[in-house]
């Protein structure tokens, strides 16, 4: 079988050429960013690093790590290395909490982000020949506009239908016929969802792509979508700090995504003791951009957790991958003690056949303890049905969760389509532990 690859110069470089090509372009990184960046010259001062004093590509954890909080301290710009006037666009990351972060590009930095959308969507299996439905938001969210530009860049067609109205979406889905669709997991779930309640099915459309990304998705998720709309669904990441989407992507093989390592430099550290992970095991990745000119951040903790595959894969890119996010650091949830990430609940629901996977995690406190309900939407089939059937079910998903997050829990079966469907990223959890102790 052979594979189309967009920029095989890069994307399949020899190991040993591709660490020179990230030395060189560490040190003009942290050049440009001692020329430019008060913060980072002073950060930089401290920790005795120079641009020179880089020989390995090891050396570069003598640099101290950049958090949210510091983007967060310089908003909104305070770490720009270019005069505003070069600056081509901004966007800002979704910030669900506190202040948004924003992010730069000049026109360089916009030609990288679109030649490295262009190789993951190249290598999720798009031709030139294909038409994209986006159903990304355009605006400060950097998936409407990094996605556009990517797709463009590779030639096939777009229909930049942006966000929401979710009906008009199915219609466009059925009348204009794209064959790809790009928007977040969850979101394509709720497509499928109208489009069933609209009497479409996936032999109705021309789907036969999606590329799905911005947020945590299960592999049984997948599987659920790729029936749900007759399609084969990838994955692709990245966070609007480093550049948006573009850092990493799923090719036709989908084992990992292939992170772009010509343009980033990936660690992965365990969180707590921030040293790095052995081969195999869970990490956080930190991710230093290499080639960005109006924003750049060093050793950026990422808080995504997942492993990192160096194996080869067929498809003959020799970049490393890294596979499905399994959550954030800041998403795990502490309930009495017992550690839980909202994405086991989502892997019970489709393993368990029957559930829907619309689910929403509330946290409270009562008195000193906590307190965690699970609402889960009932089947549609099971609502109008017998009150014995819908017990049985509920019994069973209650034992099946338990055995998976080993910590008590409500759980409320509530009716059919009444939890928010969301038309970006899905909201799992509301924790109003921090809310009850200030008025308490
Ligand atoms: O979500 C960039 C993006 C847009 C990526 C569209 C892919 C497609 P932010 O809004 O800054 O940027 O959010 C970044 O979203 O740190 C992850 O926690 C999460 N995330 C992004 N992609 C994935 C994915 C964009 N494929 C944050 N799987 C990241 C799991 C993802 N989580």
């Amino acid at each position: 079988m052979s594979y189309e690859i967009w920029q095989p110069e890069f994307e399949c470089l020899p190991r040993e050429e591709m660490q020179a090509l990230q030395l060189t372009r560490l040190k003009e990184t942290l050049a440009r960013l001692c020329e430019n960046v008060p913060f980072y010259r002073d950060r930089l001062k401290e920790a005795g690093v120079s641009p020179d004093s880089i020989r390995t590509l090891d050396d570069v954890r003598r640099i101290p790590f950049t958090t949210k909080a510091d983007l967060r301290q310089h908003y909104p710009y305070g770490l720009l290395s270019v005069p505003l006037k070069n600056v081509a666009r901004i966007h800002a990351s979704t910030g669900t909490t506190g202040q948004p972060t924003v992010v730069a590009y000049t026109r360089r930095d916009l030609e990288t982000w679109a030649d490295l959308v262009a190789r993951f969507v190249v290598a999720a299996g798009v031709r030139p020949d294909d038409l994209v439905h986006i159903a990304f938001s355009y605006g400060l969210f950097t998936g409407g506009f990094g996605l556009h530009y990517g797709i463009e860049r590779m030639g096939a067609g777009i229909i930049p239908v942006a966000a929401g109205n979710t009906e008009r979406q199915v219609r466009i889905l059925k009348e204009m016929r794209p064959t790809a669709l790009v928007c977040t997991p969850s979101y394509s779930l709720h497509i499928a969802e109208v489009m069933e309640s609209m009497g479409i099915t996936p032999e109705d459309i021309a789907l036969r792509i999606g590329l799905f990304g911005g947020e945590f998705w299960s592999e049984s998720l997948r599987r659920e979508i790729e029936i749900r709309l007759g399609i084969g669904a990838t994955d692709n990441y990245g966070l609007s700090e480093v550049i948006g989407p573009g850092v990493s992507g799923e090719c036709v093989v989908k084992n990992g995504m292939h992170l772009q390592e010509d343009h980033f430099l990936i660690e992965h550290i365990d969180p707590e003791t921030e040293r790095p992970v052995a081969p195999g095991e869970v990490g956080e990745l930190v991710i230093t951009p290499l080639s960005r000119e109006a924003f750049s951040v060093l050793r950026y903790r990422t808080r995504d957790l997942c492993t990192l595959i160096d194996e080869p894969c067929s498809c003959g890119r020799t970049t490393r991958r890294m596979t499905k996010v399994i959550g954030r650091t800041d998403d795990m949830l502490i309930v009495r003690g017992v550690n839980l990430f909202p994405s086991q609940v989502e892997t019970v629901l489709l393993d368990m056949g029957g559930a829907e996977p619309h689910y929403q995690i509330v946290v409270g406190r009562s008195g000193t303890l906590d307190e965690m309900e699970i609402q889960v939407e009932m089947p549609p089939e099971l609502f109008s049905d017998e009150m014995k059937e819908l017990h049985q079910f509920e019994r069973n998903l209650e034992k099946r969760l338990q055995g998976e997050l080993g910590v008590s829990f409500k759980l409320t079966l509530v009716e059919p389509r009444t939890l928010e469907r969301s038309m970006g990223k899905a909201k799992r959890v509301v924790d109003l532990r921090g809310e009850q102790q200030k008025t308490t």
